[in-house]
């Protein structure tokens, strides 16, 4: 493989750390089929992915100079491409933290809101600027920051290309924690291991289970989330979790 993304084991927890910084993290198809290949096959052990930038941005987005070339099929199928990437961020099993920083732009937002939990420092910048750069969002950001926003908003931010700081998109969900510059990465590590340690079975429901009921009907998402539920509280770590909890310990999972 390449060498735009490295990844550091650290226990349970894998680091990934996104490494173009002098294209502030822009997104080469080279980057993106690093991270699509973490996540197909994420090393045994590892119950958490950490993914930031270096060099103080976090992703500018879709590399320009390589989307200049591409025809129309050739951009239909990268977008889809992409669709497969952050679909597996999303969806691989494994929670992930993002620790953000600079740029959060374009698709690097598509990016960021592919994870689960999403730690801002105070210099980020989340934009959509696609139609100042004459293009379309293709990286499921219609999806994904148009849930999170909602339609409405999300409009209304592309047609601006407004660029929000870190106290707004916390207010509007793009992120979750404002922390000090600096900050981010480590306390993207303190919720990792935090995460690490809950049940495996009740993680992996959380990521899988979640996102699918918000796409069903209410009759629908109602069912499934019992079928969750009785999957989960019939666990070996149901058992262990309540026990720990009446005996007054820290639960110890598999
Ligand atoms: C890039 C990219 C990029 C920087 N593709 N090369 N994304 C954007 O429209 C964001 C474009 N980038 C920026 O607005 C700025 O670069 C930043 C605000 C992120 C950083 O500014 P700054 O002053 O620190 O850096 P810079 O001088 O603008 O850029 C440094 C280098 O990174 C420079 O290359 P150099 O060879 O001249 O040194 C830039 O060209 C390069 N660079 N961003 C390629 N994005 C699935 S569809 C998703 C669609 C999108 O993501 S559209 C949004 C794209």
């Amino acid at each position: 493989m390449g060498d735009s993304l490295n990844i550091e084991v650290d226990g349970a927890i894998a680091v990934l750390t996104m490494n173009r910084p002098d294209k502030r993290n822009a997104m080469s198809d080279g980057l993106l089929a690093e991270i699509d290949a973490f996540f197909r096959a994420p090393k045994d052990g590892v119950r958490v992915a950490v993914l930031h930038g270096a060099g103080g941005h976090f992703c500018a987005g879709l590399d320009l100079s390589e989307h200049v070339a591409r025809d129309a099929e050739g951009t239909l199928h990268h977008s889809r491409g992409w669709h497969d990437v952050m679909d597996r961020v999303q969806g691989s099993g494994l929670p992930v933290v993002s620790a953000l920083t600079g740029a959060v732009i374009g698709g690097g937002l598509e990016l960021a809101t592919s994870t689960h939990v999403r730690v801002a420092e105070p210099d980020c910048i989340f934009q959509l600027p696609e139609g100042r750069r004459g293009i379309f969002v293709g990286g499921g950001a219609t999806v994904r920051v148009g849930r999170i926003l909602g339609a409405d908003r999300m409009t209304e931010m592309m047609l601006t290309g407004r660029k929000y700081g870190t106290d707004d998109a916390v207010s509007m969900g793009l992120a979750h924690y404002a922390v000090g510059a600096g900050e981010a990465l480590p306390r993207a590590m303190e919720i990792a291991a935090q995460i690490a340690g809950n049940a495996p079975l009740s993680n992996y429901m959380m990521i899988q289970g979640i996102a699918r009921i918000h796409d069903m009907a209410r009759s629908d998402g109602l069912f499934v989330e019992s079928l969750c539920a009785a999957l989960a509280q019939t666990s070996p770590d149901a058992v262990e979790g309540l026990a720990a909890f009446l005996e007054k310990r820290a639960p110890q999972f598999r």
